[in-house]
């Protein structure tokens, strides 16, 4: 039977992956290598080639539960598809960005796509000491270019709408909604901290105008629907080398603010400047500049000549727009910082520091950084601004 028929949904192993790619006329070759990638924390991922041709493929199949957690913690298969469609949407506006998809089963949660294993992953690189000297400008047209023709003022509003509905993700926004903006916040079960950490996050628990500040903040995760958002871009979401530049993984994709992405990203930028040395340090706070200018050319000019808003030229539109992005980016990724620290779902960065004390005292400068962009966030008028205030809470 060709694995495009079967009827009901099942996990596929190695073996049944080489038989849908078989099915699907991808490969004129009949000898195939497959091994299972995943290493994220919800979905199954093979990796099948043709050694003889070196023509490989990617199957992503979203399991009916989250991986991290296991089968107690069931999650919609429907995010498959969520993901199909966010990759294809972001890729009719910056296919240089983002991974081909081939096919997609609704019923097997499945999408085949491109095959991008000659690129690494950007956490992982960016552990190791490696530099991507176009990632920076890379993301920021990414970043400015998804999130400004998804919005109204590339789209009419109606079209926005239809888009905002198809791209309904409840589910996978309330685990943003939840690990994000409010367990970190509070003594929920989810949370997941070393001890020595307890007085730093009692101190978070018991600050009230921090928790005021997240809270306005999950506010506008929950009611502002102003773009499509990719949802999770974090630096494991991200597949580089020297020249080029792919955003996996969106499905936590839907309507939501604009500074999200963005504030996602530098979280997970600073994650580096915490571990890293002086140098690193420079480069990655250099980083996260260019990532702004970067971002603010490429929407000012989508603006400039794309904009259908009758309100476009009217003078500080712009700015007040660029303005309130940049203010919520920083907020989230002061919460971003929080939560990969002491909520659910750490990130190698931290994780990989094998000496306890060295371990404990980058993260209580992560927790020191998330909180002061979370408190800061509207008081943050320019991007060298933040530099600063990174620059002195990093060597404070
Ligand atoms: C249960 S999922 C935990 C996290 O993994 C994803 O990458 C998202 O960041 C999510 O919050
Ligand atoms: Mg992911």
């Amino acid at each position: 039977m060709s694995y495009t028929e079967v009827k009901e949904y099942e996990p596929l192993t190695e073996k049944t992956a080489v038989t849908l790619a078989k099915s699907l006329g991808l490969f004129s070759n009949e000898i195939l290598m497959c091994n299972e990638i995943g290493d994220g924390n919800l979905n199954l991922v093979f990796h099948i080639k043709d050694q003889e041709s070196q023509k490989g493929i990617i199957i992503k199949q979203a399991l009916p539960y989250a991986k991290v957690v296991g089968e107690s913690w069931p999650l919609t298969l429907q995010r498959s598809q969520i993901e199909a469609n966010a990759l294809k949407q972001h890729g009719a506006i910056v296919p240089h960005f983002v991974p081909e998809v081939f096919y997609q089963d609704e019923l097997l949660a499945i999408t085949v796509m491109e095959d991008l294993s000659y690129l690494r992953i950007v956490r992982n690189g960016l552990i190791e000491g490696e530099r991507y000297p176009l990632l920076a400008d890379h993301i920021g047209e990414y970043l400015a270019k998804t999130l400004f023709y998804t919005s109204e003022f590339a789209l009419p509003p109606s079209k926005k709408k239809e888009f905002a509905k198809q791209f309904s993700n409840p589910e996978l926004c309330r685990i943003t909604e939840e690990l994000v903006f409010t367990d970190p916040f509070f003594d929920s079960e989810s949370n997941d901290f070393e001890e020595e950490l307890y007085d730093e996050i009692q101190s978070i628990w018991q600050d009230s105008l921090l928790k005021l500040e997240a809270a306005k903040l999950k506010r506008k995760f929950l009611t502002e629907a102003e773009a499509l958002l990719h949802g999770d871009l974090h630096t494991g979401s991200i597949f580089a080398n020297q020249l080029e530049t792919k955003v996996i993984d969106p499905e936590f994709a839907f309507y939501g603010p604009f500074g999200f992405d963005v504030g996602q990203f530098f979280a997970n930028l600073i994650f580096q400047a915490i571990t890293g040395n002086e140098e690193k340090r420079d480069f990655i706070l250099q980083q996260i500049q260019q990532t702004w200018k970067s971002f603010v050319n490429h929407f000012t000019h989508a603006w400039l000549h794309h904009n259908i808003d009758n309100f476009a030229e009217v003078p500080g539109f712009l700015d007040s727009i660029l303005n309130k992005i940049f203010e919520d980016s920083i907020g989230f990724a002061g919460c971003e910082l929080i939560r990969r620290t002491i909520g659910l779902s750490h990130v190698k960065d931290l994780e990989g520091i094998a000496d306890k004390d060295e371990r404990i005292q980058n993260k209580k400068a992560a927790l020191t950084i998330g909180k002061t962009c979370i408190l800061e966030h509207s008081r943050v008028d320019s991007i060298q601004q933040f530099i600063v205030l990174l620059q002195e809470a990093l060597t404070g």
